[in-house]
């Protein structure tokens, strides 16, 4: 009794492994014939509802807990969005500050800091907050920095600079196919004015320091809860190294420690992109005896089911199995009926048993 309660406790990762807790942000699903495109202009982010911005009344100034958010200095409103398929997070950054600090090198430049870990592993991301004391510095860094959780500091803007500091051992994170950015702004350094920032990035379960190669993308699907985190360093003075740092953690610490992060859920359509689409997918279960489960994914209310095997034989069953008496190329169709109507999806040869 006592170890079944054990292993419920340990079934919940979610509510020891990241900041705020309770508090979960939507991470909004654009359906897959609507994806932003990164150039810039925020126009393809207008169908995603107000209720999925995260402005600054959830950010905190870790330098100055009494200083309260005033739009005068800095207005910074972000949406996360994603698509079904692609282990991509994209991000809308929508900014007003008094003071673009950008004009010098190094990292005294407004910056985004972005921080996510895809599969809530929790845990230290960068060297200085690795446990085993006996790492040398290089080691720690060539083992796990940014490697299970990745921290980007993006300039905003970056000017005769890389759009990015992929903080650790793994530049290529900040890099096309697995990132992308593009910004929007008519400002010099030390002047206000807005500023549009759009970017995709790629969580990785393990963005491994010898390169991309064996590399693991956090696999992204609807409901999944990440972990993900970012701060605002809003510099506001090109002669003085102070800056603001607008969290929406309430933990400084969230750069470097993934289970300080905020949870965010992978949002499914909301109703008004949803379809009703017949959809399905197979696994072979037994080659030599042609045995083939088949799984209805279909997207909205399904209440029946009609399966044409290609063989000649049928089922109404949701996710029948099936025998094949010879072995060949088959197309397989599945018919749907449900409260929002019909439909079917018919699949040529994918299902090869021989
Ligand atoms: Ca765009
Ligand atoms: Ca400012
Ligand atoms: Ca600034």
């Amino acid at each position: 009794m006592k170890r079944l309660l054990i292993l419920a406790l340990l079934a919940c990762p979610a509510l020891s492994a990241a900041d705020r807790p309770g508090t979960v942000f939507k991470i909004f699903q654009f359906p897959a014939n609507m994806i932003p495109r990164v150039d810039g202009n925020a126009d393809d982010w207008k169908m995603v509802p107000d209720d999925y911005a995260i402005g600054m009344d959830q950010l905190v100034d870790d330098t100055n807990k009494d200083r309260k958010p005033d739009p005068k200095d800095l207005d910074v409103k972000v949406k996360v969005g994603w698509v079904k398929g692609l282990n991509r997070l994209y991000f809308l950054y929508e900014a007003y500050d008094n003071y673009w600090d950008f004009g010098q090198p190094g990292l005294h430049n407004d910056i985004f800091e972005v921080v996510v870990d895809g599969d809530m592993s929790g845990g230290p991301l960068i060297e200085r907050f690795q446990p085993t004391k006996e790492l040398s510095e290089r080691d720690a860094h060539f083992s796990m920095h940014g490697v299970q959780a990745q921290n980007y500091h993006i300039m905003t803007p970056a000017v005769g600079k890389d759009w990015a500091l992929a903080w650790g051992c793994n530049a290529y994170v900040k890099e096309l196919p697995y990132a992308n950015a593009a910004y929007n702004y008519n400002f010099k350094p030390g002047e206000s004015g807005r500023l549009t920032l759009e970017f995709w990035i790629t969580p990785f379960d393990y963005a491994g320091c010898e390169g991309p190669q064996r590399a693991v993308e956090s696999v992204l699907r609807e409901n999944k809860l990440i972990g993900l985190a970012w701060a605002i360093l809003d510099y506001d003075d090109a002669t003085s190294e102070k800056h603001a740092f607008w969290n929406l953690s309430r933990q400084h610490t969230m750069y470097g420690k993934a289970d300080e992060l905020v949870a965010f859920r992978l949002m499914p359509l909301e109703p008004q992109f949803r379809r009703f689409e017949a959809n399905w997918s197979f696994q072979v279960l037994d080659l030599d005896r042609r045995v083939v489960a088949f799984r209805d994914e279909t997207t909205g209310t399904a209440t029946a089911w009609k399966w044409n095997f290609g063989d000649g034989s049928s089922s109404t069953e949701q996710n029948p199995i099936h025998q094949y008496a010879k072995g060949a190329d088959y197309t397989v169709t599945l018919e749907v009926a449900g409260p929002e109507g019909k439909s079917s999806r018919e699949k040529i040869w994918d299902v090869a048993v021989k």
